[in-house]
């Protein structure tokens, strides 16, 4: 075994967006390419010298190959021990328990969450640091600065690690600990739901569909619902993980899980339905006829959660992106709490989480999480679910309706424009930005615009400062429109559409959440010039 230095020239583009450096698989693959970045986490980072890692992902196409190369990188850069999920697998929140349980100084977590894998698909590597959570933007953007001068890398030349064993073994002076995926986090989960009630649910004949997409959830949704909580068999599916996640999108929403979607509004529906994405970070929960948005969820979880052993003593605050609705806003009030809006992107609930200033925080792209970990945490969701629903006694959609009686409704949803090109995405947002101070008075499409910005964070713990993270406009009568460039994507820009339209008089009788938001949709057609600038109005993808 020898430690070899490896001359490099810099790559371009290895910027790491909301979750991580997201590309397609083949430029990972490209000699070097991995090796360039990884190094570059432990340059930014002061060096791997007597450090402890996790290492694990969501077993998509490259997985194994990539935590090899990162094992023998980290042992070439001091590292005194790694924790490596059994076969290269560990879902992203498990992941952040493990770094969280074992005080390592960080992770990495190779994903590219929702992302389809493949060779052909999409691959991805996020660093997290000791406190579990994604690299904050001050150290994303460290690590983007090592990579333009990287000059070199270190690498173990030595043979694979044996990665299906449970147990540690040593790889030069580093101790390799390989361990079961799921036990740790069942135990946390223990901790924080009532599995007792859970159990007298399922043993009453409750009945549910965990759908895990041939992703990383399937081992822990199949070792916790049907072994602890006693579903019968059959209670999840898509449970082997696969590389491709079967050749779809591991992406938990009514349009990738349309099959549970379908389910859940037939004559054939369970109590619950529930999906989970590639790297088991995202929720998706559905009634029988009755769907739950993610902003709404968050909403629900927080005026419920102290029916949960692990949130009994109420919430400290809640925390929500920005383009997540204010349906949290409308809880927190009632419940006397803060509630924080943030950019998008997981990093930025990490300090709050640490303070003990928020408890909750979700985003409207199906992430719901809490201070157990420093990641979102779909199958937690999904649980807390489940003890709600047990407390209660009550179904989903009569929560739903009871909750929009009590709250008011926002009505939502997200519209995505994928591969545009990325002039074209940049002239629509930059046209909008030039004259977003004019815009209060102006009428579009019969709707008034009352206050327009382009949203930027101080973070109220550390005071850093946040800017250029979307575009947000209100019109009259409670509607408000976000507008934003995603930053997980691979292939040209996505643009992201938010419509939201708040009705204080809660859901309204036949009235679908498409036609509640057609006005504001028309406006900001119009406002934004979609038909001028990238030449269409409909979206690839409504959620
Ligand atoms: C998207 C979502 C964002 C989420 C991010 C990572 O980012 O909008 O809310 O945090 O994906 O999710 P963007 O920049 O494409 O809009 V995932 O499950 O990586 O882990
Ligand atoms: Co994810």
């Amino acid at each position: 075994m020898t430690i070899e230095t490896v001359n490099i020239a810099p790559f371009e583009g290895q910027k790491p967006g909301t979750s991580g450096l997201r590309k397609k698989t083949r430029v990972f693959m490209q000699e070097h390419y991995l090796e360039a970045f990884v190094q570059s986490v432990f340059d930014a980072i002061g060096g791997g010298e007597g450090k402890r890692f996790v290492i694990g992902g969501d077993g998509r196409y490259f997985n194994k190959r990539a935590i090899q190369t990162i094992i023998k990188i980290a042992a070439a850069n001091g590292a005194t021990g790694v924790i490596v999920g059994q076969n290269g697998l560990l879902s992203t929140p498990a992941a952040s328990n493990l770094i969280r349980q074992n005080e390592t100084d960080g992770g990495f977590i190779l994903s590219a969450s929702h992302n389809p894998g493949g060779i052909d698909e999409d691959f991805g590597v996020k660093f997290n640091a000791a406190n579990g959570g994604p690299a904050p933007e001050g150290l994303t953007a460290q690590i983007f600065e090592a990579t333009k001068s990287i000059a070199t890398y270190r690498i173990l030349r030595a043979d694979d690690v044996d990665l299906a064993q449970i147990g540690e073994s040593n790889l030069g002076d580093m101790s390799v600990e390989v361990v079961d995926p799921v036990a740790s986090y069942q135990v946390l989960m223990e901790q924080l739901f009532d599995f007792d009630a859970i159990r007298g649910l399922f043993a009453g004949g409750f009945t549910m569909r965990f759908d895990a997409m041939h992703a990383v959830t399937g081992p822990y949704a199949t070792a916790i619902l049907q072994g602890a909580l006693g579903a019968p068999e059959g209670t999840v599916v898509n449970a082997i993980p696969s590389e491709d996640f079967g050749g779809g999108h591991p992406d938990p929403n009514p349009i990738w899980a349309k099959t549970l979607m379908d389910l859940m509004m037939s004559d054939d529906a369970p109590d619950l339905g529930a999906a989970s994405d590639g790297d088991g970070d995202r929720n998706m929960i559905v009634g029988r006829g009755a769907y739950v948005t993610p902003s709404d969820s968050l909403a629900m979880l927080a005026a419920n959660a102290h029916l949960a052993p692990g949130y009994k003593d109420g919430l400290a605050g809640v925390a929500r992106s920005m383009p997540t609705s204010g349906a949290c806003d409308k809880v927190a009030e009632k419940l006397g709490i803060a509630c924080f809006e943030t950019p998008t992107g997981w990093k930025f609930f990490g300090n709050l989480l640490d303070a003990g200033r928020a408890t909750l925080c979700g985003e409207e792209s199906a992430g719901t999480g809490s201070d157990h970990v420093r990641e979102k945490d779909g199958l937690w969701a999904v649980l807390l679910w489940l003890n709600i629903l047990a407390a209660r006694g009550q179904s989903v959609a009569e929560i739903q309706q009871a909750h929009w009686a009590e709250f008011g409704r926002n009505y939502y949803s997200r519209h995505d424009f994928e591969a545009v090109p990325e002039a074209d995405a940049n002239a629509l947002v930059n046209g909008i930005i030039a004259r977003i101070d004019e815009l209060p008075g102006q009428s579009f499409a019969g709707m008034t615009v009352e206050k327009a910005d382009e949203f930027a964070y101080r973070d109220p713990v550390d005071n850093s400062l946040s800017e250029h993270q979307g575009l947000r406009i209100w019109f009259d009568g409670g509607a408000r429109a976000v507008l934003r460039l995603s930053g997980t994507g691979t292939e040209g820009a996505t643009i992201r559409l938010y419509l939201e339209h708040y009705r204080a008089e809660g859901s309204v009788e036949g009235r679908s959440t498409a036609e509640a938001l057609e006005p504001l949709r028309q406006a900001v057609l119009e406002l934004a010039g979609f038909q001028q600038h990238i030449g269409r109005v409909a979206p690839d993808v409504i959620t």
